[in-house]
């Protein structure tokens, strides 16, 4: 594989770092791309851009030509597909049918959806009555917040990055974002496609780098960055926090999870079984919403370790173009060491291996990869770290129960709050129990089922505030309330 050069990008020119680092492939170690990483200069001169756009055409653009703009974009994602494709294939070495499918397939869609959110926006407006018989007209003119600086992780990546740039754009703020160090490319590509789509320089600007002392810190204590919005580990979003006190900037998080599944004897088996191998295993464990822990009534506990196991045995671990690869590797090495000291723990914690629980031999070519096997663990509880603390791998612990209170506080017994997802055919019971999850989603009888519109986030450790449709909004724009004496 050859490697690429891969530069920041200020109003609409790539622009060098202060020096650069090797981005290198999960599959197999090879070095896919020098990256240049942004230093104090850039990371001021990025924002200036965007402060300067935003004084520019871009500012005051009507809102159906922003939304123009967004569905020009969605083309021109659509348009590139395959280059989108083999970009987020070479940083993360998914599988490419999975690329296809959900990262960049959503890419255009969350485009298409802000322009749609942001072209039917009504204004907020009221009618008051006085005491003295007269009235007064209050209406509400969203104003877009400024700078926004963006701050995104490496598992999903242009879908998590496009998740906050559709909606800051449809509010006409101007964003400078920082993918992770992990996976700069399709940020960097998406700066060309916004060229194409004839969003003016300085609109939407890219700065590479790290967090402390990078470009992630460089752009969260910046003056000029007017808020933040983030997505990411838990502990990241406090480090965030205390950078972005000072100057009292708006943040919004959406953090990590350990999602619980609540299987019950009732369920369709075979659907509940397909559900969860895809809410553990989906792109190697690695999406904030994954299942990992999984209570299951007593009476059905063997049968769904037996399921799981077998299909966790037929999950293809291999290249990403390689026929019938349902499973790629860890984002990196690093993180490899990370899950597996959860495998050394959970062994140390008791636990019994019913499936995985190492490194898989797959051959010379792929032996300086990130690869972990599928990992499927009985005999822990919620006592051990475990099955307390986020993992993102593709682990999960099967932990059995008796009563449905008994799974509705084992499930809640977390200081986490992202997401749920509740297994059974009585749907008096799927209604009552995904409402009592302490959670920001709870999906029964599904998982990672979207509809853009609905408010995504968490509660805990797993976030602030809500982004999603109109919720997107009320982050991204900030109302002046007129208020007229009639
Ligand atoms: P991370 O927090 O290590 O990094 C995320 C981004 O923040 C990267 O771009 C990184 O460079 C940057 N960063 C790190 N430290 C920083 C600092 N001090 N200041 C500014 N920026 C900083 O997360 P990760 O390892 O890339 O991603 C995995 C995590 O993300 C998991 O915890 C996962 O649950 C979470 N996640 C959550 C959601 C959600 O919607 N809730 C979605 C995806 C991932
Ligand atoms: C976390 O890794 C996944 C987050 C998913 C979304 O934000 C989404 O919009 O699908």
């Amino acid at each position: 594989m050859t490697s690429v050069e891969l530069r920041n990008v200020v109003a609409g020119r790539p622009v060098d770092g202060r020096r650069t680092f090797p981005k290198h492939s999960p599959v197999d170690g090879a070095l896919v791309a020098q990256v240049h990483e942004a230093g104090p200069e850039v990371v001021d001169a990025a924002v200036a851009a965007a402060r300067e756009a935003l004084a520019g055409p871009w500012g005051s653009l009507p809102v159906g030509e922003r939304a123009t703009v967004l569905r020009r974009v969605a083309e021109r994602i659509e348009a590139r597909f395959e280059d989108f494709v083999a970009a987020e294939v070479r940083d993360t070495g998914k599988p490419e049918h999975l690329v296809r499918q959900l990262d960049v397939a959503r890419a255009a869609l969350n485009f298409r959806s802000f322009a749609d959110t942001i072209a039917a926006q009504g204004l907020d407006a009221y009618l008051t009555d006085l005491a003295d018989g007269r009235q007064a007209l209050n209406y509400a003119v969203p104003k877009p917040l400024g700078v926004v600086a963006i701050i995104v992780p490496w598992n999903l990546p242009l879908l998590l990055l496009t998740w906050k740039v559709a909606p800051a754009l449809a509010c006409g703020n101007a964003v400078v974002v920082k993918p992770s160090e992990e996976t700069p490319s399709t940020a960097t590509l998406l700066a060309e496609v916004m060229a194409e789509a004839g969003v003016p320089d300085g609109v939407y600007n890219v700065v590479h780098g790290f967090g402390p002392d990078s470009a992630g810190e460089l752009l969260t204590t910046h003056e000029g960055v007017d808020g933040v919005t983030f997505t990411g580990e838990s502990r990241t979003g406090s480090a965030i926090m205390r950078a972005v006190a000072p100057r009292v900037r708006p943040v919004s998080f959406e953090l990590g999870g350990k999602n619980a599944a609540v299987v019950f004897a009732d369920c369709d088996l075979e659907r509940t079984l397909d559900g969860l191998t895809r809410s553990i295993f989906l792109n190697t464990g690695q999406v904030c919403l994954c299942t990992e822990r999984v209570y299951v009534e007593r009476s059905i506990f063997d049968r769904v370790v037996d399921g799981l196991a077998e299909r966790a045995r037929a999950l293809r671990l291999g290249r990403p173009d390689a026929e019938g690869t349902t499973t790629g590797p860890l984002i990196s090495r690093q993180h490899r060491a990370k899950v597996q000291s959860y495998l050394d723990l959970a062994i140390e914690e008791g636990a019994k291996v019913v499936v995985g629980g190492g490194v898989p031999e797959l051959g010379e070519d792929l032996r300086d990869g990130a690869w972990i096997e599928p990992t499927l663990w009985v005999g822990l509880d919620n006592s051990s770290r475990v099955v307390r603390e986020e993992v993102f791998g593709p682990v999960a612990a099967l932990i059995p129960f008796d009563t449905e209170e008994e799974a509705i506080r084992l499930a809640n017994d977390t200081d986490y709050g992202l997401a749920a997802a509740v297994w059974t055919t009585d749907l008096e019971r799927g209604h009552r129990v995904a409402q009592q999850m302490r959670v920001g989603m709870a999906w029964v009888n599904t998982w990672y089922l979207r509809d853009l519109r609905s408010p995504f986030g968490g509660v805990g450790l797993s976030g602030i505030g809500r982004e999603g449709g109109t919720h997107s909004l009320h982050f991204y724009a900030e109302p002046t309330n007129v208020c007229v004496q009639l």
